[in-house]
């Protein structure tokens, strides 16, 4: 009977892991009552099980002869050690590269970490939250000492009484969370968003202020300016829990309200009254997302951000502090376990000699062994075929010709490879350019643990039979490890991999030695830090003292700069990029859920009447956009939701929709974050509304295989 023999386990799509109950024959999905979505699913959770048994679904390993056909997995794995082995011996070990995902369970992160370093003994392994929220790590870690999403629980959110979303349009991208808004409405509490456009997020608050792209650290700094000169700064707070203050005063001094004004477009009332929301609650948040990271300069940004959340004396007070949304499944467990090119596991790090020797003594292998750090994502990609570069890449849970920055230039890349493998549920725009595509399990079919934006620690769990014929990544890399002649030190079991990821990380920074399967069933999910079994787990950081050394948080001075690229003659209007809700990510998935895909088909640009009127553009028209990089063609919107000097496109297509085909790869300093959120173009009308796009489907891939998305 329906309902008696469900499986709880979680949705495969973003970081707020809402819980789901699935009953496999037939199959029937419905939400589960988990504290982070309580009965709530967003359409993408509601259809994820349209992708069990969806008729594009790799069922066979595919190697490239002239095209790519299918194959056994003995030919696939014999042609992947094969070329693995010759690269090495030519070009030595870090000619073989290995590129993760934050939707891999932690147990996958942290044995593609493993396979790297042990296996292929490279130190190019580097992973996509590079593109996601790495500039809140860095910016975190410099001033708290780590790094969690939230260091509270979401449900904390619906108890304070001010909040300010930075760049973060949750309707759309984590709907059920919006219960913890409209609950913290309801008790009263003031909403501030921070976004160029009036999405659904900002038109439900009580202050929107609407910045220019890319200029949210001078608004950031004229509050904490005027905070300072009405004295809401908090001095009891700052002199007993920071260090560092009086470099920032110092720094802000400069940021008057007129002059921020000038440079934001955001008038100086509506930043008094933003200052006066924060200084008067009780309690108050400050919460960033992907609209403020990620830019050239968007780890100062944050910096910006928590420099007033600090002087304001929010973090590790009851129902208040900074934190950042997560994006993917495991975003936060994704960037803890060693996927990441400097980092070991919990959060340990590769250059440190006391780390090297703990996780090595785990592994079994001598410290002397493992390599060093290697370059970030794109910095890996954008050498890829080069002297001294990656020449065999392994790809496993991203889709980097979607979404990584200068689609044209990394597409080039992957194309002077001399091997590459993909590992995917679907071929993907990467896969079809693969020399071997590996098919794999997806979520239903497979167990795991991930850790969610607010830090819980919970299981994946097997719900139905994965297809004959596919994998999972964890017994793929297994036998590849074999094959090298390494297979004594892997094990594919998921609850083997994650008691030995407990231990590996055991009194580092994200702490899972306390962490079991059955914890996460008794508790629904356990918070890190968790060293031992009897440690309740953590789901408030902070609360007494910082991870610094001396315990306390730091202040960091930081200067707004100009964006990498301005908007110029050629290139007159400012393009940022970001989501729908219906679409997930370079949209592997969501392109081929039926219900999804009827609901938003096409990849709309949103535009400002005045904007479309310069280009004399109606609603619904197509219009291309250029940039230095390249084109793209988009449907219209004309919307007055969106700041007069801006377009808005979503980056879930490739083809010739690709919005990446426009991004500027220029990196933040700190993070090597590409700027996706700003760059200059040009807008053309090429089309009236009842012209077809072009078709968005990468060109054919020198593939003959049917694929229906
Ligand atoms: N539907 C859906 N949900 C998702 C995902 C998805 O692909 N689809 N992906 C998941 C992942 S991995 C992530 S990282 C999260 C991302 O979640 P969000 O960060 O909420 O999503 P984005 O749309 O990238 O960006 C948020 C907002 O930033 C605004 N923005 C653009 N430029 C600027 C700027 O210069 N300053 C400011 N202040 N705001 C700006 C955009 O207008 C946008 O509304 O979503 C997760 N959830
Ligand atoms: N212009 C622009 N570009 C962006 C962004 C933006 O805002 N604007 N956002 C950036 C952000 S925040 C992110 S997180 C990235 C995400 O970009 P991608 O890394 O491309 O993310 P996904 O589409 O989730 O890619 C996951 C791929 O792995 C497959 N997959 C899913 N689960 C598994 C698994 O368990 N194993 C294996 N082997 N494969 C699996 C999926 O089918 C899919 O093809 O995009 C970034 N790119
Ligand atoms: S909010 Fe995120 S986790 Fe929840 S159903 Fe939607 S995509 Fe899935
Ligand atoms: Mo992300």
């Amino acid at each position: 009977m329906p309902g008696t023999d469900h499986v709880a386990t979680h949705c495969p799509y973003c970081s707020l892991q809402c819980g789901i109950r699935l009953v496999s024959d037939p199959v029937d999905l419905t939400p589960d009552d988990f504290p982070t979505n309580r009965g709530g699913l967003c359409a993408k959770g509601w259809t994820a099980a349209e992708l069990l048994g969806h008729p594009g679904r790799l069922l066979t390993p595919l190697v490239r002869t002239d095209r790519l056909r299918p194959a056994s997995w003995t030919e696939a794995l014999d042609r992947i050690t094969a070329a693995i082995q010759a690269s090495q011996r030519r070009y030595g070990p870090d000619s073989v590269g290995c590129f993760g995902g934050g939707g891999l369970t932690n147990e996958k992160a942290y044995l593609l970490g493993k396979f790297a370093r042990v296996a292929l003994r490279t130190s190019a392994v580097d992973y996509n939250g590079r593109f996601c929220m790495s500039s809140a790590a860095v910016a975190a870690n410099r001033a708290f000492g780590m790094d969690r999403g939230l260091p509270f629980p979401l449900a904390d959110i619906a108890e304070t009484s001010a909040l300010m979303l930075v760049g973060a349009n949750p309707l759309a991208t984590m709907p059920p969370a919006a219960r913890y808004l409209d609950a913290g409405k309801a008790n009263g509490a003031t909403h501030i968003v921070i976004d160029p456009r009036t999405t659904a997020t900002a038109a439900r608050a009580d202050l929107h202020l609407q910045p220019a792209v890319g200029t949210d650290l001078a608004l950031a700094n004229g509050i904490l300016h005027v905070a300072i000169r009405e004295g809401y700064a908090d001095d009891g707070y700052i002199t007993e829990r920071t260090t560092g203050f009086d470099a920032v005063r110092a720094s802000v001094a400069g940021y008057w309200p007129d002059r921020v004004e000038r440079i934001t477009g955001v008038p100086e009332h509506r930043i008094k009254q933003a200052v006066r929301t924060l200084g008067e609650a009780g309690s108050a948040m400050i919460i960033t997302a992907r609209g403020a990271e990620q830019h050239g300069n968007g780890t100062d940004t944050t910096q910006a951000f928590i420099n007033l959340a600090l002087a304001l004396g929010l973090p590790g007070r009851p129902m208040s502090g900074y934190g950042t949304m997560t994006g993917q499944g495991n975003g936060q467990g994704g960037r803890e376990h060693g996927q990441k090119a400097d980092q070991l596991p919990g959060y340990r790090r590769l250059a440190d000699p006391a780390d090297r020797a703990h996780v090595a003594s785990v592994w079994g292998v001598d410290p002397a062994e493992l390599p060093g750090p290697g370059l970030s994502a794109f910095e890996m990609l954008d050498r890829l075929g080069t002297e001294g570069g990656v020449r065999v890449l392994l790809v496993f849970g991203s889709n980097p010709v979607v979404s990584a920055p200068d689609r044209d230039r990394v597409l080039n890349r992957l194309r002077t490879l001399d091997f590459l493998v993909v590992s995917d549920i679907f071929l993907s725009e990467t896969a079809v350019e693969a020399d071997v595509v590996l098919p794999t399990t997806q979520w239903a079919e497979e167990d795991g643990t991930l850790t969610t934006v607010e830090g819980r620690v919970v299981r994946r769990r097997r719900a139905v039979t994965p297809p004959l014929g596919v994998r999972d990544d964890l017994a793929m890399l297994t036998e590849l490890a074999g094959r090298l002649g390494r297979g004594r030190f892997f094990d594919a079991d998921p609850r083997r991999v994650f008691d030995e990821l407990r231990r590996a990380s055991a009194g580092g920074i994200a702490d899972y030695n306390g962490i079991s399967y059955e914890r996460i069933d008794r508790e629904q999910g356990v918070f890190w830090p968790c060293p031992s079994n009897d440690h309740p787990g953590t789901p408030r950081l902070f609360t007494e003292r910082f991870a610094t050394p001396d315990g306390r948080a730091r202040f960091v001075p930081v200067e707004q700069r100009d964006p990498a690229e301005a908007p110029d003659r050629d290139y007159p209007c400012v393009l940022t990029t970001g989501r729908t809700m219906q679409q997930y990510q370079s949209g592997t998935q969501t392109r081929r859920t039926p219900t999804l895909a009827a609901a938003v088909p096409e990849p709309c640009a949103e535009l400002h009447p005045d904007l479309a009127r310069r280009y004399g553009v109606a609603d619904g028209d197509l219009v291309e956009l250029r940039s230095r990089r390249g084109r793209g063609v988009f449907r219209a919107v004309v919307t007055d939701g969106v700041r007069p000097d801006t377009v808005f496109a979503p980056f879930h297509w490739g083809g010739s929709s690709s919005a990446n085909a426009l991004t500027n790869p220029v990196l933040d300093p700190l993070s090597r974050m590409p700027a996706f959120k700003s760059c200059a173009v040009s807008i053309t009308r090429v089309g009236g509304a009842t012209d077809p796009l072009p078709a968005v489907a990468e060109p054919a891939g020198n593939t003959d295989l049917e694929d229906p998305c």
